[in-house]
Order: structure tokens, then C-alpha cells, then sequence
């Protein structure tokens, strides 16, 4: 397999969840403001030029980061990371992974800059705040008893949840009224995998305009 990413980016999710399967892939760094690759124009492999993108073994490019981490989650259905199709915690997972698509990624993400990356101004903050704090309340509640969002283990939607706990401290925002996402955030970097994945990634790049 091979994960197109940017570092720290959304990509992050699945990058985590590779390695947590123990799956042999290829990682390709994708530079989301030029649109390139190693392989060159990023648009011949993703025309929605976004990350992330997973390239199956048998060739096929799925994107939608929360469709990658249910395929990758049901590649090793052992460690129940999104649980077998139809049972009570596959419809919980699927629950949260969509919650974290629709109503925290994208509002994170600023319409106002090109290549819609999260920049670091005091009106995108306000804006992201005002959006995307309400929400991020709503799983703080399941986190301030919970070491997980599902039946307290670890399953994809933590993996995705955690890319937006990292963006609040890249933003600077504080964890403030979010005492269980804070303890949430600092339990998944104890993970072995999650380790291994920061520092293959590195630094993302500055939200500075
Ligand atoms: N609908 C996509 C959105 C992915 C997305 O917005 N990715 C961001 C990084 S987190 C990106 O690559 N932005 C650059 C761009 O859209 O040009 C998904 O759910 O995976």
C-alpha cells in the first residue's frame, strides 16, 4: 500500500492506523501548496489534490480519510479497529468517524486560504473556534471517563480524532474546557505507534500567511 500524506496533516489518521496494523506500505510526501510529488503533478493521482490518498495493493486510489480508516481497520479485523460490519460497535464507529469528517475536519480548515490550509491569524482562529469548540465539547463528555471514544480501547475514529487535537495546539487554542480531550491527546502520544509516526512525519509545515 501507499499513503499519499503531508505532515501532521489529516493524513496523520491513517499513517497511525498503518502502523498500529503492523501493514508493510510506502509513505509519499505530497507538497499541498505546490500540488507535486516525487512522481510530480499531484492532481494525476488525486484531481481533488488533497490528502490523504491510499493506494491499495491491487492498485485502486481510495480517498476520504475517513473511508480509508474503515478499510484499513477491517484489512486486520483482529485489534477491532472498526469492528465487524453491522454489530453495535462497527455503527458507533462509523458514527464517530463521520463526526469527525463532517463536523470538525472541514471546519478546521479555512475557506480563506488557498489550498484551504488552517493559517494562524486571529480571525481564522475565531472562526475555527467558534465552529469547531461546540463540537469538540461534545466528545470532551465521553473523554472525561473514557480513555477512548469507543468502548474505552482504542479504534479508528481515535486515530482521526487525535489529528484534531494536534491542529488545536498547532493553532495555539487552548485546551481549555477540554480537560478530557487534553488527557485524551496526551494518552494516544504514549502509544508505540503513534511515536513512530511523529517522527517519520517531522515538522509540519508554518501556518503563518
Ligand atoms: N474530503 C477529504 C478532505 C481532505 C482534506 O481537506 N485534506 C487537507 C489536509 S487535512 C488537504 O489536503 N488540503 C489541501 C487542499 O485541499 O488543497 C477527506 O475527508 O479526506
Amino acid at each position: 500500500m501507499k499513503l499519499f500524506y503531508a505532515a501532521g496533516a489529516s493524513s496523520l489518521a491513517p499513517h497511525i492506523l498503518l502502523e498500529e496494523i503492523g501493514q508493510v506500505y510506502q509513505l509519499e510526501r505530497v507538497n499541498l501548496d505546490t500540488k507535486t510529488w516525487a512522481g510530480g503533478d499531484y492532481n494525476q493521482v488525486n484531481p481533488n489534490s488533497y490528502v490523504p490518498a491510499l493506494e491499495t495493493d491491487d492498485g485502486h486510489l481510495i480517498t476520504e480519510c475517513a473511508v480509508i480508516l474503515e478499510y484499513l481497520g477491517l484489512r486486520n479485523p483482529t485489534n477491532n479497529l472498526i469492528a465487524l460490519y453491522d454489530s453495535d460497535d462497527y455503527w458507533q464507529k462509523r458514527m464517530y468517524l463521520n463526526y469527525i469528517a463532517t463536523e470538525l475536519h472541514k471546519n478546521f480548515i479555512s475557506p480563506f486560504r488557498r489550498g484551504n490550509w488552517l493559517p494562524d491569524t486571529k480571525h481564522s482562529k475565531e472562526l475555527i473556534y467558534s465552529r469547531v469548540f461546540p463540537r469538540l465539547r461534545y466528545l470532551n463528555q465521553i473523554l472525561l471517563t473514557e480513555d477512548y471514544l469507543v468502548n474505552n480501547q482504542f479504534s479508528a475514529p481515535d486515530a482521526y480524532l487525535f489529528v484534531m487535537t494536534g491542529w488545536l495546539q498547532r493553532l495555539a487554542l487552548s485546551f481549555k474546557d477540554l480537560a478530557g480531550l487534553a488527557k485524551f491527546d496526551q494518552r494516544m502520544r504514549q502509544r508505540p505507534a503513534v511515536q513512530r509516526v511523529l517522527a517519520q512525519e517531522g515538522q509540519p509545515h508554518s501556518l503563518q500567511e
